[in-house]
């Protein structure tokens, strides 16, 4: 058993998901001393399985955090994706439409692996199972973390808080309601996905609006697919067989999926909510959120996890001119900056998500509707181009 302590860091990360491992490892590049207190274990985080599609910016993220050798090796180079609707595929050909852009499928599991084995290589503290982590002071210049290991009460000393800890996490909580806005919206269904060792059904992902709702065929290597059911929110996962799955989604695919498709038994499956949610502002003084504790989009336009590394890119540039040029000047502009980028990458998720999805409460006119969407946005450069351009990720310094 150990005995209370006080330690002081220069940074407090709440949160080992990736946002708080990358910013962990992109301060330790500036020689800047951070510790990292999670709530789980380690091997709990690597099992969640979630994000497979990272943007060329999240791919130079992880390049110059160090960590990108495993991925430009095993990670898949993807041009272009498939929208099938009407029983038809059409290919956005990304690459093209974007002068040379594409996106890489690596999985988040991948991503948040190398991002732990480099901090341990590196012997950075990272402190799992910390529980009861709470956050005072943030006010001031010199903001406090308590949290609990192992039944006895610990104090880090810091100067900022990076709350890193996700949708449920305790920093966006612990921020006085009268100095946030939230903005939400909830769907009426969620995600029902499946991981298993079988070939995927095409090379590229493929993104269907089918009268039985949306599917989507994904990957994470020539042997691993992922694919995903748009289901009801009332639908339980132990209803679920992996045989139901596979036959549901043979029900969305096209003649061609149908006669590809390779099932085998499923090795992760699990229900996903879906939410639009963003809170305004990021910072707290000396608080600042990042990644899902400060906004959560659909699934669908893959954005979530390539939102969280720009958050903490922004906010690595923040903290290292804050202690190497004494300036305030990014640390203030942190929320501007991060919030302009994700209502951009909010509004593509939340439209692409009513393009392909059945809405429970539309009938057959919002379908016709969709249809004459995609038969003007596939048939038309323009519309194509918009699609690519959002998907493959706008620019960091868009619009400035
Ligand atoms: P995480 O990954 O939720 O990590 C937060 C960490 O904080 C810990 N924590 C605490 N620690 C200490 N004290 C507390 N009080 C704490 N409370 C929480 C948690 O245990 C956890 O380890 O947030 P982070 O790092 O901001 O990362 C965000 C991404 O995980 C998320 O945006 C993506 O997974 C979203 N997402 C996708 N994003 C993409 O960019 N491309 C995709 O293809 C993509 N597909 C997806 C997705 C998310 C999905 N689900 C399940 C919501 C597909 C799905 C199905
Ligand atoms: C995934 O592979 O998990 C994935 C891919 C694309 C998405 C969402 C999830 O839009």
């Amino acid at each position: 058993m150990t005995n209370p302590s006080t330690t002081r860091t220069q940074v407090a990360i709440i949160g080992a998901g990736p946002s708080g491992l990358l910013l962990g490892q992109l301060l330790h590049k500036a020689g800047i001393d951070a510790i990292i207190l999670e709530r789980q274990t380690g091997e709990y985080v690597l099992g969640r399985i979630r994000a497979g599609v990272l943007e060329q910016v999240c791919i130079d993220l992880m390049d110059e955090a160090g960590v990108g050798e495993r991925m430009h090796k095993e990670g898949l180079v993807h041009g272009g994706f498939e929208m099938l609707y009407h029983g038809k595929r059409h290919r956005i050909d990304m690459n093209a439409l974007t002068g040379g852009k594409n996106v890489m499928v690596y999985g988040q599991t991948e991503v948040t692996r190398d991002l732990m084995e480099a901090r341990e290589a590196a012997g950075l503290p990272t402190v799992y199972e910390a529980h009861n982590v709470s956050i005072h002071d943030f006010d001031s210049t010199r903001p406090r973390v308590k949290y609990e290991k192992d039944g006895v009460e610990h104090t880090i000393e810091c100067d900022f808080i990076a709350g890193c800890d996700g949708f449920h996490g305790v920093c966006r909580a612990s921020v006085p309601r009268n100095a946030i806005t939230e903005y939400e919206k909830v769907y009426p269904f969620g995600w029902l996905g499946l991981l298993s060792d079988t070939p995927p059904v095409s090379d590229e992902l493929i993104y269907v609006n089918s009268p039985r709702g949306f599917a989507l065929c994904s990957q994470r290597s020539k042997t691993r697919s992922r694919y995903y059911l748009q289901v009801p929110l009332t639908d339980r996962i132990e209803e679920w067989t992996d045989e139901a799955f596979w036959q549901e989604l043979r029900l969305r695919l096209d003649d061609e999926g149908r006669e590809k498709l390779v099932t085998g038994p499923s090795i992760e499956k699990s229900i996903a909510p879906l939410r639009s949610f963003v809170t305004e502002p990021l910072r707290f003084g000396r608080l600042f959120l990042a990644g899902d504790a400060g906004h959560i989009v659909p699934p669908t336009g893959a954005k979530g996890l390539n939102l969280a590394a720009t958050d903490v890119k922004y906010l690595s540039s923040a903290i290292i001119e804050f202690f190497d040029e004494k300036s305030e000047a990014g640390i203030d502009s942190y929320s501007q900056r991060c919030l302009r980028r994700i209502w951009k990458a909010e509004r593509f998720s939340w439209w692409f998500t009513a393009l392909m999805h059945r809405f429970p409460e539309d009938g057959p006119i919002v379908s016709k509707f969709q249809e004459a969407e995609l038969d003007y946005l596939l048939n038309s450069e323009a519309g194509s181009r918009s699609i690519a351009e959002n998907y493959v990720g706008l620019p960091l310094n868009f619009g400035e």
